[in-house]
């Protein structure tokens, strides 16, 4: 079995392509796969996994009906980096901008794609991604600031045997407090491609555009190529000025995506591995949890120029030495957003809850409530819509239209976080070192051309500082992308230009789905007027899955 990588071709042509209609209808179900050799239900998109790639040109209108025909689980479909410039009802995000969708509902999303790069869907129903429901969302550009033959895309992720639902009950209960410190599950295997035997055939003396993406759940990928030196020209679908890897390896944090350069050799004499590993110290954090005998986080993969000769072993990475990707510089060369007009400041790190171990934000841990943010702010009305409060458990944020936004996200816990914000590319001006502490005002070195990206890592008692302009009138998670802590509460909700959204309204469809599944759509966070929180969600209880359909009932 190999992954067919054949897709585009760009050689020097410009290509003028009119913007178009692209029309997906997928039907979620559950389908039985062994990409490990072990074989689980997955969930798959019409009968299939994995789900499949979508590619689209910029400026093309993206439509997918997406039918839940799963049966026991509620899902949804987040695009993963879409800016979603005034169309914040289709984000895809479950409890924030529209509801879960129930089984044997149907919801549509349609957007413009107006952002070329490399992007990904998945299921942002709270931890249901891990189980399948991810893929690759690739815009084309007809002409980007570089050269390339032809592409292909590379996808890491951690494995697990067990389903999410059963996982999280296990990983969110007093008992896994009490004895693993509230550590997450370990996974059982790493998958490039949704495989572990992985080839791509490529061409001697081509460049190849390889479209790296993590759509793991949980610890961030070092990754290299045998031999074939990357040269970085996106991140995040931000292009960058070209970047050598050289010897060093790239870090790709889950969520996150590195668009690399590779020139092939130029003859086909030999076959070539490529190396990934999970950074097994964002597994291993507490010293009373072994690593299991035998584990093995190291997947390989391979380049193939010829089928008839063997597939080498791995490289051995003798330095887990990737580049800093603070340090890139962007293409565009956007200036640093000043002057600051608000700052946010996010303590983050654990805390207990009813014997749970929960990540908070400012002291808070995230709830989903029963109206999706966007919703409440688009019906409680101008008295309440900028005050916080109607929102919820939530860690609501409220900024202004056209603030330059600064927020500073210092990090209390002894593991590293891959900070996700949906709406914007933010500017990086700053990441410490590990145990780095907090931001104390000071910028030790920042550039006058940040870096952008939409997800970023952030190192374990350390801190990060970004800025992005508050252009986008709409409703934005701003939350560690690891599916354990977006469940365990590692999630902020930016109310953006609450004034500028007001003409915006859900679609028919969408109101259907949360009828169907019971939820009200309109109201607070609780579905009352005004203030009345009555019944809002603010109970930490055992086993949160989240997954779970019928929704679970509140105590
Ligand atoms: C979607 O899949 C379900 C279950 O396999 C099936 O009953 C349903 O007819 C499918 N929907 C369409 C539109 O084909
Ligand atoms: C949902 O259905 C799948 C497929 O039949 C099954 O494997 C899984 O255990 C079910 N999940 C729950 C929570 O019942
Ligand atoms: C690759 O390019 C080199 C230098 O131009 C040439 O000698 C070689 O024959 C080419 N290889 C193939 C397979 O075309
Ligand atoms: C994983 O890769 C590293 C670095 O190449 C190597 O040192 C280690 O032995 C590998 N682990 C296993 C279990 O093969
Ligand atoms: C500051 O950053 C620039 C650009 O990343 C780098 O070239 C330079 O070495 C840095 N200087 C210090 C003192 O870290
Ligand atoms: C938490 O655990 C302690 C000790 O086991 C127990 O006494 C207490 O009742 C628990 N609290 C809750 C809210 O479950
Ligand atoms: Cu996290």
């Amino acid at each position: 079995m190999y992954v067919p990588i054949l897709i585009l071709c760009f050689s020097g042509i410009i290509q003028f392509a009119a913007a178009k209609d692209v029309y997906l209808y997928w039907n979620i179900t559950w389908v039985n796969a062994a990409p490990d050799g072990f074989e689980r239900p997955v969930i798959g998109i019409n009968g299939e996994w994995p789900c499949p790639q979508v590619d689209v040109d910029v400026g093309d209108r993206l439509i997918v009906d997406v039918e839940n025909s799963l049966g026991n689980q509620s899902t949804g479909i987040h695009w993963h980096g879409m800016h979603q410039y005034m169309t914040a009802t289709m984000d895809g995000s479950s409890g924030v901008t529209q509801c879960p969708v129930a089984p044997g509902s149907i919801i549509r999303y349609d957007f413009i794609t107006d952002q070329p790069g490399t992007y990904w869907y998945h299921s942002h129903n709270m931890g249901q991604y891990p189980d399948g429901l991810r893929g690759a969302l690739i815009v084309h550009d007809p002409s980007p600031p570089f050269e390339y033959d032809d592409e292909f895309t590379v996808l890491l992720s951690d494995w697990y045997h067990k389903q999410m639902p059963e996982l999280l009950d296990s990983y969110q209960s007093p008992e896994n407090s009490e004895t693993e410190h509230g550590q997450e599950p370990i996974p059982d295997a790493v998958l490039v491609n949704d495989y572990t035997q992985s080839i791509f055939k490529v061409e001697p003396n081509k460049t190849y555009y390889v479209r790296i993406i993590c759509v793991g759940n949980w610890p961030g990928h070092a990754f290299l190529f045998d031999d074939h030196e990357m040269t970085v020209v996106e991140v995040d679908g931000v292009y960058v000025e070209p970047y050598s890897v050289g010897e060093r390896n790239v870090r790709v944090a889950t969520g996150q995506r590195f668009g690399v350069l590779i020139k092939t050799k130029a003859d086909a004499s030999k076959n070539y591995a490529f190396w990934d590993t999970m950074d097994i110290n964002m597994m291993f954090v507490y010293e009373n949890r072994a690593i299991p005998d035998g584990y093995n986080p190291n997947a390989t993969a391979w380049l193939v120029y010829d089928e008839s000769l063997p597939l080498p072993e791995p490289p051995v990475l003798n330095e887990f030495d990737f580049v800093d990707d603070v340090s890139f510089v962007p293409y565009d060369q956007e200036p640093i957003l000043e002057p600051v007009d608000h700052q946010i400041v996010l303590s983050t790190g654990q805390t207990t809850v009813n014997n749970i171990t929960r990540f908070s934000v400012n002291g808070q841990t995230y709830m989903p409530q029963q109206v999706p943010t966007l919703y409440t702010a688009l019906t409680v009305g101008a008295k309440y819509y900028s005050n916080p409060e109607v929102y919820g458990q939530v860690n609501p944020i409220v900024v202004k239209h056209n603030d330059v936004v600064e927020v500073v996200i210092n990090n209390y816990h002894g593991n590293l976080h891959p900070w996700h914000l949906h709406g914007h590319q933010f500017q990086v001006l700053q990441r410490s070192d590990v145990d780095g502490g907090a931001f104390d005002g000071y910028f030790a070195n920042v550039s006058s051309t940040p870096m952008r990206r939409d997800t970023i890592m952030v190192q374990n008692f350390g801190h990060t500082v970004i800025r992005f302009r508050a252009d986008n009138p709409g409703i934005w998670l701003l939350h560690c992308h690891i599916e354990w802590h977006v469940v365990s509460g590692l999630v902020a909700t930016i109310i953006e230009a609450p004034d500028q959204l007001q003409d915006m309204f859900a679609p028919v469809d969408h109101l259907e789905v949360c009828e169907a599944y019971g939820s009200p759509s309109y109201g607070n966070a609780a579905g009352n007027r005004g203030l009345d929180l009555t019944g809002a969600n603010n109970y930490i209880y055992s086993g949160e899955s989240g997954a779970a359909y019928p929704p679970p009932t509140f105590p």
